[in-house]
């Protein structure tokens, strides 16, 4: 009988992938993710790491192909409800919220854009790339818009008169301010953040799972 493996997902390089890295590492995983592999072996424990795009790592972890997933709380919250939308499954449990990767997803309109509320941009097209977050926002709010789904270049799309306004992530607001637009409304607060799988594992996973909980944990205490 082959000893089973815990499969984890991380992002294979963006802004997640050093720090996702450095917490495996502390928590005492011998990585080798030097090689441009898929999947690598930790030498030390029974575990597969799984290198992908964050925007995949929701849905794998939903559908049980990994085990745990460290993604941030934007793509994870997307996804969750574009699933919901299709009536998918869309279940997972979150392990830990993490100390890094923190951003949020913010409106933006330009500097002379007179912005008092979202009702402000009644009839607007904002340019988003989580327009199920967006379409959730502005449906609380009562606010009619549209979206125009983007997946990269948000910020140059009121310049380019492809949109009126943009909701996209921000941390610094640099990006915001070298593309002549102001943030004005802040409608999603993220973090990095460790989720499993809501299907039942075999016990010795479990433990395992449980031990890397306790880890990470430890690890994040000592830093605070
Ligand atoms: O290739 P892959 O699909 O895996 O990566 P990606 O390009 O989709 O994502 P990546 O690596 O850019 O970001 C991964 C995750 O990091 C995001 O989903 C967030 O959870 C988190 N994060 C934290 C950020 C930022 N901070 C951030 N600043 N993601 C994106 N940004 C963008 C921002 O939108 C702006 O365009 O970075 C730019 C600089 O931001 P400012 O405000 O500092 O100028
Ligand atoms: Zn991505």
């Amino acid at each position: 009988m082959t000893t089973q493996r815990l499969r984890i997902a991380i992002q294979k390089s963006g802004r997640l992938a050093t720090e996702t890295q450095a917490l495996l590492k502390a928590c005492g995983m011998r990585l080798n993710l030097r090689e441009q592999r898929l999947i690598s072996h930790v030498e030390n424990m029974p575990v597969d790491i799984l290198r992908v795009r964050d925007d995949d790592i929701p849905g794998l972890v939903m559908d049980g192909v990994v085990d745990l997933g460290f993604v941030g709380e934007n793509v994870l919250e997307e996804e969750r409800l574009e699933r919901q939308s299709k009536g998918q499954s869309a279940d997972f449990l979150t392990l830990k919220r993490l100390d890094f990767g923190g951003c949020r997803l913010s409106l933006a309109v330009p500097e002379e854009f007179d912005y008092a509320a979202p009702d402000s941009l009644e009839g607007c097209r904002l340019a988003t790339s989580y327009p199920y977050l967006l379409n959730r926002f502005m449906k609380e709010k009562g606010v009619n818009i549209s979206s125009a789904m983007l997946k990269g270049s948000v910020e140059v799309a009121p310049r380019a008169g492809l949109a009126d306004a943009i909701c996209d992530l921000v941390s610094t607001g640099a990006t915001l301010e070298a593309n002549g637009l102001k943030e004005v409304e802040v409608i999603f607060q993220s973090m990095a953040t460790l989720i499993q799988g809501h299907r039942p594992l075999d016990a010795p996973l479990q433990r395992l799972i449980d031990k890397l909980q306790l880890r990470i944990n430890g690890v994040i205490q000592a830093k605070e």
